[in-house]
């Protein structure tokens, strides 16, 4: 036994572990070690829960991409290496018990998982800040590959012993004819060295996973049992889209009811709403949480102009994209069928709105009885934040330029960032201890001090060794590959990764061409000098055709040229099944080119580019989201930048004047690969209907623009596998990008966030 400051018995690591195993440690299973540790974790998480707190950041967002909790709370808390060593000298290896811990799946992609980063280091600052989301319970799906194919099946998560708490808190939420009860479920959000914050995830208790059945599929309206099964249900019938409005309407119900009780207990009136809570919108899928808001404080006595004054004072809104089809519109109708307590508000809002405003287009309800859910955002909230000073700007001047004419002053940028406690400490410890070494541990608190590394950018042994963690982690990922899905590939090629969620302004299409292009060159007896591992991980949205007709492609081009024994020396293809977080743990470090290849002005900002950056990979990208930042930071020679800027694609669009068939028709390179598409090689792994779509797609209509940016693609692609030739120039610009990433630390975002938005 050990004395605490109060002078009271404490038990050590190791006696906890024995007392809660009920065994030696050498004895127990990995299942029990991990049982035990999480329960370990929780008491100590729960200890620092912060109370002290008058206002308080409400983050409302319908995913939370967290990963799995063990090894980051454990590093939070500062227990990892006391626990790793304990293990080991019994015999017990911590990453095997890792493995056993089921990644969460409440989240998709970038936006998720940036909410993820965001709650980590808004608890690593000692701010007070929850996270307000729906506990979903087969996640958004679990991506199996068969027949080159993407199938989808049920992700189930939550086991029976988990992070999630399960509280006695319920709040009521009424649909139309319908009254459910919301559960609340708690995640403890450890910060680094200091206090712990929440996820709060409501769920329903009637919610009932065996009515899946075929794939994903469910009956969509047995609303008491499919609520919260699925994030993203299928939404292209009716049926579907009516549930996410029942999904988004319950999430915002609950938390707003959650919001006002935790405000009045620490004594608000709810005229002061805004000195106790700010609420941060991410993206359009909370956005009912205003209306509702007004709505609650009506029922407590408030008055309409009242309401609104203090909810738009309470509200702030995150934008993450300018792809039109993303911005989410309900038709009045479907608001009517689900929650039509909210239409006479939502209603009220757009008159007031018509009343001050002529201009049609800043309405909330628009001619076609479509109520348009960010315009409720940029007229009731307070701030407007785009997620990179590219993404703010094309906002501002174009996309939401007659918001901004009225409202300059709710327009703010901030630029992305990410957790080094995920995307370094853990995920690469190899690199952690060298830049340890080197400069010592500030960095892990102030991430700007990374820059200290530049003094060693000509230090040749500093550059050998990171030569050489950069192939132990390639190394590491082979092995998981062959373990994982028996593909084989060799550490001694180069790693060019581009793992995101599947869209074609994205642009996998892209890079599937130049492979194409490439494997046809090599066939033709041109070899390349250095040989190349093309690795995507991505998963694509159901009901997203072309998305997954790309996959389909992708997986095809694997089957052949991997086992084609002229082109397989040289180029290698892997389409990593179910990509997700723990899996982007384990390719991220062992990447040396980092694909961010977007159309210009679509990718609002990018969160994997700086995940890349951190780890030592040199960027291959578009100047588009913070690949701009990025650039400005490592300067011309430590990146590769490429394509036709975010001005010349908005012009572009503008003019309606780019057709991708002359590209087609003009290019015998373009061609070429784009007739493979269907040739017979592919035709004989693939299938007819998908890769012809895919085709006539790219020729017919290629609404982002791949065939622009090939020629200019392949060229910098070109020069990129050139310059790897030379390690020594190489690893270099891999650390003068490491040491430059500081500015991405999702630590200076919330930063940010708090001096210009939450003022906690
Ligand atoms: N993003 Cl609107 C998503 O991941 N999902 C979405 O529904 C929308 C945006 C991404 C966006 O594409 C990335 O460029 C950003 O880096 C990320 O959000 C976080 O801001």
């Amino acid at each position: 036994m050990e004395r605490n400051e109060k002078g009271e018995e404490t038990m050590n690591m190791q006696e906890k572990l024995d007392q809660i195993l009920g065994k030696e440690i050498s004895q127990a299973s990995n299942e029990e070690i991990y049982d035990a540790l999480l329960t370990i974790v929780q008491e100590m998480a729960s200890k620092k829960e912060r109370t002290d707190s008058k206002k308080k950041l409400y983050y409302i967002s319908a995913e939370f991409l967290i990963g799995k909790l063990l090894s980051n709370n454990m590093i939070n808390l500062g227990i990892y290496k006391e626990v790793k060593e304990i293990l080991e000298k019994h015999g017990k290896n911590l990453s095997e018990i890792e493995e056993i811990e089921p990644e969460p799946s409440l989240g998709n992609g970038g936006l998720g998982r940036l909410a993820a980063c965001f709650l980590d280091s808004i608890a690593t600052l000692g701010l007070a800040g929850d996270g307000v989301g729906l506990n979903y319970h087969l996640g958004l799906f679990r991506q199996e590959f068969k027949n080159n194919l993407q199938k989808e099946t049920p992700n189930p998560w939550i086991e029976k012993k988990s992070w999630l708490k399960k509280t006695d808190i319920v709040y009521p939420v009424s649909f139309r004819g319908l009254d459910v009860k919301a559960r609340m479920y708690d995640i403890e959000v450890t910060g680094y060295n200091n206090l712990t914050n929440k996820l709060h995830l409501f769920d329903l208790d009637s919610v009932d996973e065996t009515i899946v059945e075929d794939g994903i599929d469910f009956d969509k309206k047995e609303i008491e049992k499919n609520l919260t099964l699925f994030l993203y249900p299928d939404d292209s019938d009716e049926n579907g889209r009516l549930l996410r409005i029942y999904q988004q309407y319950f999430m915002v119900s609950a938390g707003a009811q959650m919001i006002l009780d935790e405000c009045v207990a620490k004594g608000c009136k709810l005229y002061d709403l805004p000195e106790y809570a700010v609420i941060q919108i991410n993206d359009t899928h909370p956005t009912m949480v205003i209306p509702e808001l007004i709505r609650l404080l009506m029922l407590r006595g408030m008055d309409m102009d009242d309401a609104v004054k203090v909810v738009s004072e309470t509200c702030a809104y995150t934008n993450h994209t300018i792809l039109a089809e993303a911005l989410e519109k309900w038709p009045v109708a479907y608001l009517k069928k689900v929650v039509p307590q909210l239409v006479p508000i939502i209603e009220v809002l757009d008159d007031k709105v018509r009343r001050k405003y002529e201009d049609e287009s800043v309405s909330i309800i628009d001619r076609n009885d479509t109520v348009h859910m960010a315009h409720i955002d940029l007229h009731y909230g307070f701030s407007v934040n785009g997620v990179a000073s590219l993404h703010t700007e094309i906002l501002k001047e174009t996309e939401l330029n007659n918001f901004y004419k009225i409202y300059p002053e709710k327009f703010n940028n901030k630029t992305n960032g990410i957790t080094f406690r995920r995307w370094l400490l853990h995920c690469n410890p190899a690199l952690t201890e060298l830049i340890d070494s080197l400069i010592g541990e500030g960095y892990k608190k102030d991430a700007a001090e990374l820059e200290k590394l530049l003094k060693y950018q000509d230090d040749e042994k500093v550059l050998e060794r990171l030569v050489k963690i950069k192939k132990e982690n390639k190394k590491a990922l082979c092995r998981y590959l062959k373990e994982t899905q028996d593909i084989e590939i060799s550490p001694d090629t180069i790693f060019d990764i581009q793992i995101k969620r599947l869209h074609e302004y994205k642009r996998q299409q892209l890079n599937a061409l130049y492979i194409i292009d490439k494997y046809l060159e090599i066939k033709a007896g041109k070899i390349p000098a250095a040989p190349v591992t093309a690795i995507f991980g991505a998963k694509a949205a159901p009901a997203y055709v072309i998305a997954k007709d790309i996959i389909h492609l992708i997986l095809c081009l694997q089957e052949i040229i991997n086992h084609d024994p002229d082109v397989s020396p040289y180029l290698k293809v892997v389409m990593v099944e179910n990509y997700n977080v723990t899996k982007a743990e384990k390719l991220i470090p062992a990447c040396d080119i980092s694909e961010q290849i977007s159309l210009a002005s679509k990718e609002a900002s990018g969160t994997g580019n700086m995940k890349f950056m951190l780890n030592g990979a040199v960027t291959l990208g578009t100047e588009d989201g913070a690949n701009v930042e990025i650039h400005e930071l490592v300067g011309d020679d430590n990146i590769f930048v490429f394509g036709a800027s975010s001005d010349e694609v908005i012009e572009h669009y503008a003019k309606a004047d780019y057709v991708s068939k002359e590209f087609y028709e003009k290019n015998p390179a373009i061609k070429a690969a784009v007739d493979f598409i269907t040739s017979k090689e592919v035709l004989a792994v693939g299938q007819k209907e998908n890769l012809e779509r895919l085709q006539h797609e790219i020729i017919s209509k290629d609404w982002f623009m791949t065939l622009l940016d090939f020629d200019a693609y392949k060229e910098k692609k070109e020069e990129a596998l050139e310059a790897y030739a030379d390690q020594k120039a190489w690893a270099k610009k891999a650390l003068i990008n490491i040491a430059k990433a500081g500015y991405f630390s999702s630590d200076r975002t919330i930063e940010e966030y708090n001096q210009d938005i939450w003022k906690l």
